[in-house]
């Protein structure tokens, strides 16, 4: 996928709770900094280690190790003084919850069930390292699998210890591709690299298209950027099949079918180019393969397009026209787009459109995706991948999208008799979720899963180790959505016995009797060697220089216009609007094809999108303040559609699928398309009506680029239950 040096997306990237502090900020009087400067008192900053793009900075005051304040940095420019309502009770939310796991626990009741009992450290390591053993010695290696992705996105605690663990014991490894990996795979095909317009520039951009992205709830710190530009007179346009926030908040909302962007983006190439809208020169100078776009854009005429994407022909018309008139125009993709079938394609082909139009010359003029590049080149990778060299390349890989099909397979071999979970919540967040528990649900399976809370996944472990919060552990942290890097010091001593990820990979490696250095590097020494660099991006930007301000933003030249001269990433150096090295070297759009019996089976097109505003992905989905503010969770039906089908809004209905059901409410919405049901992801299964949520109904299809996931392209019916 990427060229980059080993580097994907992320390296940028009832039970007994002993010791509970149940300490909630709200108990414990603010007291001014100013004027308290005890010798106690003592101010750190940290970062937000969620999985988002904006990576808000904040400090912690704390006095004799509790927390006195809990505040946004208002100097980083991106956070500018605010936290999301998901962080901004963070204290009080995560680390001090009562419901956190703060000992091992190991379980008593059926897998599932939720039932455990507290045992100690000691205990539950030596149960766990002597059933590695065995498995290790019977099946080797690869019969054990990590699964983690970006619940905790720091370098240290996501990344660098838990690698070397299972590298070092030859465990299968993991695919982490359920998000990012097809967007960047297509963007790639065409520019060679991701990084585009800088995400405050958008401010300069006259005419903005937020492709498939929904900023005012996840991303929300650009968006008042997006306003700016908007005062200053930029139009903004949503291209989205769903009436997201955004799209309420834009000028023009065009509402395709889903996954039909592929095909939307060639016809806009295709009135641009017959109506001589193009950047002529722009594309002698910096395009490869003109005329083989121009004869394949042929095929998508507007009235072609107009059947394929269910828009008008005169949307499209406009949409071109608009498009390559206006100057600076920005185009905004991050992610959503990429979990259809034909997302790689997609994000191919939109990103040939500043190309064509020559919007690269202007500040604020482009395509704008993910800034984690100009982390790979400023900072020491060779330290986090360490040891790269003993993982080794013919290790078995899983794909995580697939991971029921892997816990079920009764052929693979060697089979995979222990999971280890950290970072993520499986059962709520990847597709197929009734063949994921069947797999975890299997009592030959070791389950182990590092936590903060018992999730919906670690109800099935047989082992549940607590892991420190962001407050308790140190880290650095860099962006896919900013330039500005992070540091995350702890603010107080771990709570009860949580443990950050890195302490509990250390202490199983010593309890395996494993005596390799890489395995017990202390976490500020990664810290401190992930900054050993002499890049241009780092300069003057130190271990202790962070400490001080808390994030910088990287040395880059203020004015950032990477392709104004072309200068695109690919082995031509130009903008590939023809890739000889990808089949097929040109994107197109091509539908998944269903039989006409399994059409009226499962009549409708199901998103199930990210739409929460106070959860993040599942996290915090286990709050009930939050559950409450959120509002149960509804399916949205077109008003032909609930006709069709005899159902009235707030209706109770089922959603269903040959892979499951998901019982909820119906609500009758005019900006619906026909054909489209959408419901929200995030909920999870154990604390949903019927037991099951969005996953339950998705599909562990890949995507056509970059072994995404095509969560998005599922089939169900509904019903009036
Ligand atoms: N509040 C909140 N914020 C979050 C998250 C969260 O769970 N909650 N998650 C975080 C994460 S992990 C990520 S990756 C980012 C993602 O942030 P975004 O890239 O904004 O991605 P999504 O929310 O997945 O999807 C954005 C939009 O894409 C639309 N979409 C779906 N299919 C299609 C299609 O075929 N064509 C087009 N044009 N649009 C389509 C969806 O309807 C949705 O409104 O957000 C982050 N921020
Ligand atoms: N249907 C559908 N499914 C989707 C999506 C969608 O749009 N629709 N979006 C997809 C996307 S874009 C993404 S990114 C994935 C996200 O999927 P996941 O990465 O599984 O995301 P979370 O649900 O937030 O789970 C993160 C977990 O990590 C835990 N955690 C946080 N910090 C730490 C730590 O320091 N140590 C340990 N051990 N644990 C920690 C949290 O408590 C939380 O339970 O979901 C994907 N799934
Ligand atoms: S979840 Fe995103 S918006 Fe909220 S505090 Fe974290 S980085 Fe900021
Ligand atoms: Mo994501």
């Amino acid at each position: 996928m990427s060229n980059q040096k080993d580097i994907d997306r992320r390296t940028f990237l009832e039970l007994g709770v002993q010791g509970t502090i149940g300490l909630g900020l709200s108990a414990i009087p603010l007291i001014s900094i100013s004027g308290c400067a005890g010798n106690n008192t003592q101010t750190v900053h940290g970062a937000c280690y969620h999985d988002c793009p904006d990576r808000c900075s904040w400090k912690v005051t704390t006095l004799n190790n509790e927390i006195q304040e809990f505040q946004a940095s208002s100097d980083n420019p991106f956070t500018a003084g605010k936290l999301c309502t998901k962080m901004v009770n963070f204290p009080n939310d995560v680390t001090f919850h009562p419901d956190r796991v703060l000992t091992p626990l190991k379980r008593v009741g059926k897998k599932g069930e939720g039932k455990f009992e507290p045992l100690s450290w000691e205990t539950a390591l030596s149960e766990v390292s002597s059933k590695l053993s065995s498995i290790i010695s019977r099946k080797g290696g690869e019969a054990i699998l990590p699964y983690s992705f970006g619940g905790n996105q720091g370098l240290v605690q996501g990344k660098a210890f838990p690698n070397r663990f299972f590298a070092h014991i030859g465990a299968s490894q993991l695919e982490r591709t359920i998000c990012g990996d097809t967007a960047v795979a297509g963007v790639m095909a065409t520019n060679g690299q991701t990084t585009g317009v800088l995400p405050e520039d958008i401010i300069y951009s006259q005419y903005i298209i937020l492709w498939g992205t929904n900023p005012v709830l996840s991303n929300q710190h650009l968006w008042p950027f997006i306003q700016q530009a908007k005062s200053k007179g930029a139009k903004i346009v949503v291209i989205d099949p769903f009436q997201s926030q955004t799209a309420v908040e834009a000028d023009w909302h065009i509402q395709p079918l889903p996954g039909t962007d592929t095909a939307l983006a060639l016809g806009m190439m295709n009135v641009i180019l017959s109506e001589n809208l193009q950047d002529q020169d722009y594309i002698d100078q910096y395009t490869l393969g003109i005329q083989e776009l121009t004869e394949h854009v042929q095929k998508y005429s507007p009235k072609e397009v107009a059947k394929i994407t269910g828009l008008k022909e005169q949307t499209i018309f406009t949409l071109a026209r608009e498009y390559a008139k206006a100057a600076p125009t920005l185009i905004r993709v991050l992610i959503g787009m990429e979990h259809q079938a034909n997302g790689g394609s997609a994000f191919r082909a939109i990103a040939m459109l500043p190309a064509l139009t020559g919007a690269w010359r202007e500040l604020g003029g482009g395509l704008m995706h993910m800034t984690y590049e100009l982390f790979g080149q400023a900072l020491n990778w060779d330290k986090i991948n360490l040891p790269a060299p003993i993982a080794k390349p013919s290790t078995r890989s899983i794909n995580m999208i697939q991971l029921g099909q892997a816990l079920t397979d009764t052929v693979l071999e060697p089979p995979i008799e222990a999971l280890f979970v950290f970072n993520s919540n499986p059962v709520v967040t990847t597709p197929n979720q009734n063949l994921i528990i069947q797999g975890l649900e299997r009592e030959d399976l070791l389950t182990v899963v590092l936590e903060h809370f018992v999730t919906d996944t670690a109800r099935y472990a047989d082992y549940v180790f607590p892991a420190t919060s962001v407050l308790e552990n140190w880290d650095i942290l860099t962006s896919w959505g900013t330039p500005y890097l992070n540091i995350n010091q702890p603010a107080i001593k771990p709570i009860g016995e949580a443990k950050p990820n890195t302490e509990f990979f250390r202490l199983l490696a010593q309890e395996m009797g494993f005596k390799e250095e890489y395995l017990y590097e202390p976490d500020i020494d990664i810290v401190k060697s992930v900054l050993d660099s002499e890049h241009e991006y780092l300069q003057g930007i130190t271990f202790e220089s962070l400490k001080k301000t808390g994030w910088a933003r990287l040395n880059i030249p203020a004015k950032w216009i990477p392709h104004a001269e072309g200068n695109f990433n690919t082995p031509s150096g130009k903008c590939q609007l023809y890739n000889p090295d990808i089949e097929p070297a040109l994107p197109g759009y091509t539908p998944v094809k269903y039989s006409a019996e399994e059409l009226a089976t499962y009549p409708f097109h199901l998103l199930t999108i990210k739409s929460t505003r106070n959860f993040l992905n599942s996290s915090h989905a286990n709050l009930d303040y939050l559950i409450e503010k959120e509002g149960n969770p509804v399916v949205d039906i077109s008003e032909q559609d609930a006709e069709i089908k005899g159902i009235k809004d707030g209706d109770q209905v089922k959603v269903f699928n040959q892979r499951g059901e998901v019982i909820l409410k119906a609500r009758i919405r005019k900006k619906v398309r026909q054909g489209v049901v959408c419901l929200p992801q995030g909920f999870w299964p154990s604390l949903t009506k019927g037991g099951s949520s969005a996953n339950a109904l998705t599909d562990d299809m890949l995507t056509d680029m970059g072994g995404g996931a095509a969560i998005q392209e599922a089939r169900v019916d509904i019903l009036k239950i």
